[in-house]
């Protein structure tokens, strides 16, 4: 496994606590959807399908290792 750059990942970390608005470590279908319809480009439905890509253990949230 190659090594991670540490300004990728610190970008990383700052997205994610950017979409974490409540700071659980885990980003929720709320939380995701609030921070992608204040970027006025997605719908309801296309939440709803990026939470089902991402949240593969479908408890609704997703963890920062997730992304
Ligand atoms: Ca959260």
């Amino acid at each position: 496994m190659a090594e991670e750059d540490p300004q990728e990942k610190a970008d990383r970390e700052r997205i994610f606590k950017h979409f974490d608005t409540n700071g659980d470590g885990k980003i929720s279908a709320d939380e995701l959807g609030d921070a992608l319809k204040a970027l006025g480009c997605v719908t309801p439905d296309e939440v709803k399908f990026m939470m089902d890509e991402i949240d593969t253990d479908g408890d609704g949230s997703f963890l920062m290792r997730s992304i």
